[in-house]
């Protein structure tokens, strides 16, 4: 105890009696002199090798905040396109819709299925449609009761757009922890190369998107495209051609407080084979 009592008490431990240093250091790492391509570390001898593989570069990522139209590639599927229209609605428009449709819509929890487990999407969801739409295993029954503000919605990014849309998948992200997993929307109910045109309201959230990899990566993302989308307050981003084959995209958390996000995706179902 009395020896004990002699040690200074260091960040709530017990110091350690000090060990005076020597010219020998037993850990110290020497790097390679020069001319000479091995070093000592302690009793082992380290040699250096060139890399078998070479070194890649992770592609920079792309950031995407204007108004335009932007061929983001061009295979192994075909072209995608993005066309984005950040102002496509007014402020005012904006504000009042957002807050019409989080008092009114049906939002409810839907719970997926995968590998014989169950999980809460981690927002939450309400579906229009003639027809369901199934999709992580688990099925938003048809629902043609469509809210008003719904309807002339569709009706002016149809002609905005020149594309026609019979269902609609709606997304609220309640704060920065709601979100959606990498995936594309590529259901066989959704046809080949779906235009998907998506409306988003209250705060902005970023939208990613990542190229497929090529089959040599045996699925590793490491090194593909990324592109990086801040989709604000009255935004509306078209997906064209392949960019449900050939890239995937998500809205991941964030670690920042958030408000609540509206995001509306017009879609074409067909009847399932
Ligand atoms: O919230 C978004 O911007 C994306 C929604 C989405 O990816 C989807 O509904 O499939």
């Amino acid at each position: 105890m009395g020896d004990k009592r002699q040690r200074a008490r260091v960040q709530g431990c017990w110091a350690k009696p000090l060990v005076k240093p020597t010219s020998a250091k037993p850990n110290s790492i020497a790097g390679p002199g020069p001319g000479s391509t091995s070093w000592k570390a302690g009793p082992q001898t380290y040699e250096f090798q060139q890399p078998s593989r070479p070194i890649r570069d992770i592609p920079a990522e792309k950031v995407i905040e204007k108004t335009g139209v932007y061929d983001i590639s061009h295979g192994p599927s075909g072209v995608s396109r993005l066309r984005l229209f950040t102002n496509f609605l007014q402020q005012e428009e904006a504000d009042w819709m957002f807050s019409v449709l989080l008092a009114e819509l049906p939002w409810s929890q839907k719970t997926n299925h995968r590998q014989g487990g169950a999980y809460d999407e981690p927002r939450l969801t309400c579906w229009y449609g003639e027809l369901p739409y199934t999709y992580s295993n688990s099925t938003m029954q048809a629902n043609a009761q469509w809210h008003p503000v719904l309807s002339s919605l569709r009706a002016s990014i149809e002609s905005h757009s020149g594309c026609s849309f019979n269902s609609l998948l709606c997304n609220l992200y309640r704060d920065c922890k709601d979100s959606i997993a990498w995936h594309s929307d590529n259901e066989p109910s959704l046809g080949l190369q779906p235009t998907i045109a998506s409306l988003s309201l209250g705060d902005t959230r970023a939208f990613s998107l990542r190229k497929q990899p090529p089959p040599e990566e045996n699925g590793d993302y490491t090194y593909v495209e990324t592109i990086k989308m801040p989709l604000a307050h009255g935004s509306l981003l078209m997906m064209e051609g392949c960019t449900q084959d050939d890239w995937q995209h998500q809205v991941a958390k964030e670690y920042h407080d958030r408000g609540p996000r509206i995001n509306l995706t017009f879609r074409t179902i067909y009847p399932e084979p």
